[in-house]
């Protein structure tokens, strides 16, 4: 049976091609999950796409996800950096969550360097824009099928 996979964008990500394009590229986030999505059909994976810009919901579709996802890809935007709620979600659901960045936020703001996330993460990808996405179904796959 194909991977079920959730993907999983935070606060201000619904605006990506609308601002900031030397940060954030020209890319829409309907663009990205469209293409995320096709690269998981070829990978053999299916992709669930939720987007919040609200901590709650994002702590919900974690702990929903427990119960039919495999794997979690997720940009958690600047929660990143400062929700312990987030942290617990994904340490308490069991899951593989691959921490994923559009922006290399180690060149950015000292605030944006550190994340109270990815030790409870499978791992991080960051800085390549929407390729971090790919990066992170790409390596989550291969995680999945023990490879
Ligand atoms: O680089 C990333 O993917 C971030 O998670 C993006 C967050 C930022 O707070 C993190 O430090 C790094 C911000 C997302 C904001 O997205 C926008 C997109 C277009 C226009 C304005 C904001």
């Amino acid at each position: 049976m194909a991977h079920q996979i959730l993907l999983l964008n935070g606060p201000n990500l619904n605006l990506l091609g609308t601002r900031e394009p030397e940060i954030y590229g020209s890319d829409t986030l309907d663009d990205i999950v469209a293409a995320v999505t096709n690269l998981a059909a070829e990978r053999g994976a299916e992709i669930r796409h939720r987007q919040s810009n609200a901590e709650g919901d994002l702590v919900d579709a974690l702990q929903d996800a427990q119960s039919w996802a495999d794997g979690v890809i997720f940009n958690p935007g600047a929660f990143t950096h400062y929700s312990i709620a987030l942290r617990d979600a994904i340490a308490g659901s069991g899951l593989p969550v691959v921490e994923t960045h559009l922006s290399n936020v180690h060149a950015r703001e000292t605030f944006r360097h550190h994340s109270v996330l990815s030790a409870v993460c499978l791992g991080v990808v960051l800085g390549f824009g929407k390729n971090s996405y790919f990066a992170a179904l790409d390596a989550l796959v291969r995680h999945l099928d023990g490879s």
